[in-house]
């Protein structure tokens, strides 16, 4: 907070200095940001459908980033768990095991595909149970593109079966 400050006042003291120019590329940087909000697009959010008893369930979904700037996911959440998290899988020898993330990457112009095996977003200590054709509702903050509120489709566990061949191939490597 004591650096914000700082900085505000800095900036403050610039702009009483400096000529009318500066104050106008500053607006345009401003508007520069604003659309960069809808750079990122999520597609096809889903997660799967889970016995009632269970505590914990993951949402997948596509991250594309169409701006020249690489953005990254900070956070999730969700009114539907308690904790939400960022995970990714690691191998450990034979054995897989999820792993905590600090953020997921997006980089310029490419997308980041969470998907069984590999990065999701885990839904820890569940409300209510995960049903099959309802929704959840997610919410995503991004370092540049700020937050973004996805429907999280929540599929049967047998329709799952052809997304998660390619996650599984993967694994083999
Ligand atoms: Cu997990």
């Amino acid at each position: 907070m004591r650096l914000t400050a700082l900085a505000a006042s800095l900036f403050a003291l610039t702009l009483s200095a400096a000529a009318p120019t500066y104050a106008q590329q500053h607006e345009h940087t401003m508007a520069a940001t604003q659309e960069q909000h809808a750079s990122i697009v999520v597609t096809a959010p889903w997660s799967r459908e889970l016995p009632p008893t269970a505590p914990v369930g993951a949402a997948f979904m596509s991250i594309e980033n169409h701006s020249d700037q690489p953005d990254r996911l900070l956070s999730a959440n969700s009114s539907i768990a308690d904790i939400t998290e960022l995970h990714a899988h690691i191998h450990e020898g034979d054995v897989m095991r999820m792993v905590k993330v600090e953020t997921i990457d997006v980089p310029a112009h490419g997308q980041v595909t969470l998907q069984p095996g590999g990065y999701h977003i885990m839904l820890i200590d569940l409300k209510n149970p995960l049903v099959a054709g309802e929704q959840l509702p997610l919410t995503l903050q991004f370092e540049h593109a700020g937050q973004i509120d996805i429907t999280v489709d929540i599929r049967s566990s047998d329709a799952g079966t052809s997304v998660e061949q390619p996650a599984m191939d993967h694994a083999h490597h």
